[in-house]
C-alpha cells in the first residue's frame, strides 16, 4: 500500500512495530510528529552542551601543568566542539535549522547539560570533569547508541569512542593528585566532593519527574530511564573512588546485597530545575562566553557563505 493511501493509525502501527523490532528510523521515513519533536529537542539540547562543555575546562588551557597535559587538554576540547557539529548535523536531519538551535542557545532559551554551569576554581576540577562527569556521560551515550533514531545512534557510537580518551584523561589526572602531596589530594577530593551532586543530577530526574521519559522509552529514543542509567553510573564509579583512597562524599552510599546495587542520597532536584532554567553558578558566564566566540567567528561564516570565483558555495556553516 502506497504511504499516502494509509491512514494515520495505520502508519503509527508499522512505526512502533519497526521500532519494536529493533530496526532504525532514518531521516526519510515517515515518523510520528512528536518523535520529531522529542529528538529535535534532546539532540539540540545535547549539541549545546558539547559546546558549551567546552568552557569549563577550556579555560584551564594557558594554566596545563606541563605540555603534555596542555596537549591532552587541547585534544579533548577540540574533541568536543567536533560532537557538537556531529550533533547539530543530525538534529538538521530532522528539518531544524542550525541557526535556530544557535539562537535558541545564545538568546538563554535552551536547555543544555546542568554541570557545565558549575565552576571550575582548580586544576583538580579538569581532571574530575574528565572522570566523573565523561564516565556519567559515556553511561548514559552508550544507552543512546541503541536509540531508534539511526543519526543520533551512529553519531553516538563515534562519541563514545572519543570519550572514552576522555575518561582515561581525567582519570590519569586524578590518580595524579591523589597520589601526590597532602594539598594535591586534598584539592582532588574537594573536586570530587563538589561534583558528585551535579554529576548524579546529570542523568536527569527520578523518573516520576521526568515528563519525556515515557514516551522516549516507548519509542526507543532512550533505552534505559534517568534512574537506570544514574544507577549504573554509581555502581561503576564508586569502587573506582574508593580504589584511589578517596571518599564518596555521600556517607550512606553502600552496597547493599539484597539488590546487587549501591543505595544513595538523592541529589536536591530544586537546585536542578534552578540550574537547567538559567540560575546556576555560571549560567550568565557561559552564554556571555559563547555569545562573544559566536560573535568573533561571524566574518568566518559570512566568508565561507560567498560564492568563490568558479561560483561555488560553502554549504554547511561552522559553530564559532
Ligand atoms: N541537564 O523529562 P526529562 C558531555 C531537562 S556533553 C539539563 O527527564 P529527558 C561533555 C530535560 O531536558 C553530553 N537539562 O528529559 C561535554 C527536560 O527539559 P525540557 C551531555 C536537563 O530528555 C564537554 C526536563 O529537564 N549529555 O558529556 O527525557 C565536556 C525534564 O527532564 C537535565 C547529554 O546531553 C540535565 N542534567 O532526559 C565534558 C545527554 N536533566 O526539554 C563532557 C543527552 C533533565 O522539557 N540527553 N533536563 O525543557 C539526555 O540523555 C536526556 O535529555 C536527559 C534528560 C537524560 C538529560
Amino acid at each position: 500500500m502506497l504511504q499516502e493511501a494509509k491512514t494515520e493509525e495505520q502508519k503509527l502501527a508499522e512505526f512502533e512495530a519497526r521500532v519494536g523490532r529493533g530496526e532504525k528510523v532514518e531521516p526519510g521515513d515517515w515518523m510520528p510528529e512528536a518523535y520529531r519533536k522529542n529528538l529535535i529537542r534532546m539532540i539540540s539540547q545535547h549539541a549545546h552542551s558539547e559546546i558549551v562543555g567546552q568552557l569549563p575546562e577550556g579555560k584551564w588551557i594557558p594554566f596545563a601543568p606541563g605540555f603534555r597535559r596542555k596537549l591532552t587538554l587541547v585534544a579533548k576540547v577540540q574533541d568536543e566542539a567536533g560532537h557538537g557539529q556531529l550533533l547539530y548535523r543530525a538534529a538538521e536531519t530532522l528539518g531544524k535549522p542550525r541557526e535556530e538551535m544557535m539562537e535558541e542557545l545564545l538568546s538563554g532559551k535552551a536547555k543544555y547539560a546542568n554541570v557545565f554551569n558549575y565552576p571550575t576554581p582548580t586544576w583538580a576540577d579538569v581532571g574530575v570533569i574528565g572522570w566523573l562527569v565523561d564516565t556519567a556521560a559515556v553511561v548514559n551515550q552508550t544507552m543512546l547508541a541503541q536509540s531508534s533514531y539511526g543519526p543520533y545512534a551512529r553519531a553516538m557510537k563515534r562519541i563514545c569512542y572519543e570519550e572514552a580518551f576522555h575518561i582515561k584523561q581525567g582519570y590519569d589526572i586524578v590518580v595524579a593528585l591523589a597520589k601526590g602531596t597532602p594539598e594535591q589530594a586534598r584539592m582532588a577530593q574537594d573536586a570530587v566532593n563538589r561534583w558528585w551532586y551535579p554529576t548524579l543530577m546529570m542523568s536527569g530526574p527520578p523518573d516520576t519527574m521526568s515528563t519525556h521519559s515515557e514516551q522516549a522509552l516507548k519509542w526507543r529514543i532512550k533505552t534505559k530511564s534517568n534512574e537506570q542509567v544514574r544507577q549504573e553510573f554509581i555502581d561503576l564509579i564508586v569502587p573506582q573512588i574508593r580504589a584511589l583512597g578517596m571518599d564518596v562524599p555521600d556517607k550512606d552510599c553502600v552496597f547493599d546485597e539484597t539488590t546487587g546495587h549501591h543505595r544513595y542520597t538523592q541529589p536536591d532536584w530544586e537546585e536542578l530545575r534552578r540550574v537547567i532554567n538559567g540560575d546556576g553558578p555560571c549560567n550568565a558566564e557561559r552564554l556571555e562566553q559563547r555569545r562573544k566566540a559566536h560573535e568573533e567567528g561571524r566574518w568566518v561564516r559570512e566568508a565561507m557563505a560567498t560564492p568563490s570565483r568558479n561560483g561555488n558555495r560553502q554549504k554547511s556553516i561552522p559553530v564559532s
